[in-house]
């Protein structure tokens, strides 16, 4: 059934991310609740090692999720380096319900899920334990390009989940959640939780999410900034171009080997996205359902 909402997400695993969002509007549910059913698929999926449960570990062999939730009228909550709990961006949404706070962090925001009836869960699985065991035999961090083509064939192919979305009204949301770059630091946050980095949404313009090295996507503030050039006219694509060309003349070689990808939601509906590298992909939902997965244009 048509909803009259178009709902995109990053990478293609957000195929079924952007399938339980669909299904959840059809049953009369709000562009958030849409959204957060849409982020806790890939959160639910052992198989996926860059979110939620069965996500790679930090370098102590921790998992530790970040996520955010955001709509169109400045509500937003987020969680970074959360332990011990599926899904993160349940808890972010909780953070925005129930506190007067936008991000909660470490021990203290698995204190704030526990007390608000967030199952305690063990995030790290077999397989994730044994690739951090192999890394620990070099433990050289560097942070891989594409995940997804790394180790073809395998079950690695996916990467941090960035759902944005506009219902029939023309209001637009937007979720991120992952477990962050793999054997990253105990305490690392990434861009995704942090509203202008891994999420951005604003009323009457577009929302913006993003995937790959969050600290270059930090260092621009990068939603923010492709948020900000299609309130000044650009298109979503030229607009998410725009911050990576940004990046890569800002980072130089610093970002050679570095991916990242912005992808964008217009008010109107129109839909872009860039990266840095080939190998981005995203999936975009009709108002009837229908889903289609695009490789992004990049720079190289
Ligand atoms: C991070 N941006 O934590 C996330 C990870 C990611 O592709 O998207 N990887 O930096």
């Amino acid at each position: 059934p048509a909803t009259g909402a178009t709902i995109v997400s990053t990478w293609d695993f957000g195929a079924t991310a952007n399938a339980a969002a669909h299904a959840k509007l059809v049953a009369g549910g709000s562009l958030l609740d849409a959204l957060e059913a849409g982020a806790r698929v890939p959160e639910a999926d052992p198989e996926i090692h860059t979110v939620g449960l069965g996500g790679y570990p930090d370098r102590d062999g921790r998992v530790t999720l970040d996520a955010v939730i955001m709509d169109d009228a400045g509500r937003v909550g987020a969680v970074g380096a959360l332990e011990d709990v599926v899904h993160a961006v349940s808890v972010a949404r909780a953070v925005m319900e129930k506190t007067p706070h936008t991000m909660l962090v470490g021990a203290g925001a698995t204190q704030f899920a526990l007390a608000n009836g967030f199952p305690k869960e063990k995030l790290l699985t077999p397989a994730a334990e044994a690739a951090w065991r192999e890394w620990l035999k070099t433990s050289n961090y560097r942070p891989v390009a594409n995940i997804e083509n790394h180790t073809p064939g395998s079950a690695w192919n996916h990467d941090t989940v960035g759902i944005l979305g506009r219902d029939a009204a023309g209001r637009l949301a937007g979720a991120c959640t992952t477990s962050g770059m793999a054997f990253k630091i105990h305490g690392r946050v990434g861009d995704s939780p942090q509203v202008g980095c891994g999420l951005y949404v604003e009323a009457g313009v577009g929302a913006a999410t993003s995937s790959g090295v969050g600290e270059e996507v930090i260092r621009i503030a990068g939603t923010a900034r492709v948020v900000g050039s299609m309130r000044h006219g650009m298109a979503p694509m030229e607009a998410c171009r725009e911050a990576v060309l940004h990046i890569a003349n800002l980072r130089g070689d610093a970002v050679k080997d570095a991916q990242v990808g912005f992808l964008a939601l217009g008010a109107d509906g129109r839909v872009g996205a860039f990266a840095l590298l080939p190998g981005f992909t995203y999936a975009v939902t009709d108002a009837g359902g229908n889903t289609v997965t695009h490789k992004a244009l990049s720079l190289q």
